[in-house]
């Protein structure tokens, strides 16, 4: 392909929209996607978008790309209808962006390399935040995320495909992890020895990593329609109110535990250093941060939680780091496939910072047991 502007360039063209005064620039802060806003000059009366993402589903993450487009358009329907038809859940707002067809009519674009494109509607004076930074904005991030699941516990999870294969299945990630042949990366003395703490801790919790997975053999859980990826900045906040308005990031929805979805949204909400602080060490899981998060969760969740889901709640707030630091750390060895980085070593440090998340969740794990009991108490 040809220059990479010019090819963005034409691949907007592709869409059924107004091409006059388009300008494109990089976008977010993705992992796997790459990601363009696409902003226009003049936009139309009553249109409630000042522009468009445009977005190239990676193709060596996501094997059937035609899936993820299908997904949308299940959830989206699914979800506005109820949108549509229930008042406002206390005066509180929910928006999902809409996906814009091609010219050809399908709702993507493929380039001569066989990526697809999709293109989405931007919602203007929103945000986004890498970490929170007040009890209101963990009390809003609950609440989304359990209207996300009410609105779609109706939605049978077998219309949905997977788009991943075995995302957020541990033992999967665990075997593949086992099965690493093949050169390591370069690596420093210093590195080498974090590599081996990370070993170390993997390997002992061999046992433990199974626990969902166990459950949903066992038929104590049960599959149900779930975000994926609802890590903090994939929530959008209305930038002058601060109430979250939207979750995006909509590749990974498909059948699967809502577990891996709270677990995943306290993964990154609860750790006041971020993914990527200077020190792995500075990792930490605030105990404060997902009382706020949970309370607001279940009260839009209490009328379908069993008491399954809540016994498994804990497993799971440990679980999710675990598993993306096993991730992160098999990227690493696979010399960074998977995930985007900026330098080597990157994955690495990235795996360090969960799994010292992982072991200050450890050393907190009964008093989340205790805080999620007294939930379900109420
Ligand atoms: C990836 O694409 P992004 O950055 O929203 C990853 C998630 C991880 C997250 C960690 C499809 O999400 O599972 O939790 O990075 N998404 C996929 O930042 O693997
Ligand atoms: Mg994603």
């Amino acid at each position: 392909m040809d220059d990479p502007v010019n090819t963005v360039e034409r691949i907007i063209d592709l869409f059924a929209i107004p091409a006059a005064g388009l300008q494109i620039r990089p976008f977010g802060q993705g992992l796997i996607n790459t990601t363009y806003l696409v902003s226009t000059a003049n936009r139309a009366a009553g249109d409630r978008s000042e522009g468009y993402i445009l977005q190239r589903i990676n193709p060596q993450v996501f094997p059937r790309p035609r899936q993820i487009i299908e997904n949308m358009q299940t959830v989206l329907s699914h979800l506005n209808r109820k949108l549509q038809a229930q008042p406002a859940n206390g005066g509180k707002k929910l928006l999902f962006p809409r996906l814009y067809p091609a010219r050809d009519g399908n709702y993507f674009v493929t380039d001569s390399s066989g990526a697809l494109w999709r293109l989405s509607e931007y919602l203007p004076d929103t945000v986004v935040f890498d970490t929170l930074d007040s009890p209101w904005l963990a009390r809003e991030t609950g609440c989304i995320l359990g209207r996300f699941h009410a609105l779609t516990h109706d939605l049978d999870p077998h219309r949905l495909h997977s788009t991943l294969p075995d995302f957020h299945v541990t033992p999967a990630y665990y075997r593949r992890y086992q099965a690493l042949s093949g050169a390591t990366p370069q690596m420093t003395d210093d590195q080498a020895k974090q590599a081996d703490h990370c070993r170390a801790y993997i390997n002992a919790n061999e046992r433990r990593l199974q626990v969902l997975q166990n459950a949903i053999d066992s038929g104590e859980l049960p599959l149900r329609t779930i975000h994926g990826d609802p890590k903090l900045n994939n929530i959008l906040f209305d930038k002058h109110s601060r109430q979250a308005l939207s979750l995006i990031d909509l590749d990974t929805l498909g059948p699967g535990l809502i577990h891996y979805d709270l677990a995943d949204c306290l993964r990154s909400c609860c750790n006041p250093a971020g993914e990527s602080p200077q020190q792995p060490g500075a990792a930490r899981f605030d105990l404060e941060t997902m009382r706020l998060i949970l309370e607001e969760y279940i009260k839009q969740t209490r009328h379908f939680l069993s008491a399954e889901d809540y016994r498994y709640m804990a497993d799971a707030v440990w679980l999710l780091p675990f598993e993306l630091g096993l991730r992160f750390f098999t990227d690493h060895l696979e010399n960074d496939r998977y995930f985007k980085t900026d330098h080597p070593g990157q994955n690495l440090q990235r795996a360090l910072v969960q799994f010292q998340l992982a072991r200050d969740i450890e050393q907190k794990f009964s008093q989340i047991q205790a805080l999620i009991s007294t939930m379900q108490a109420r």
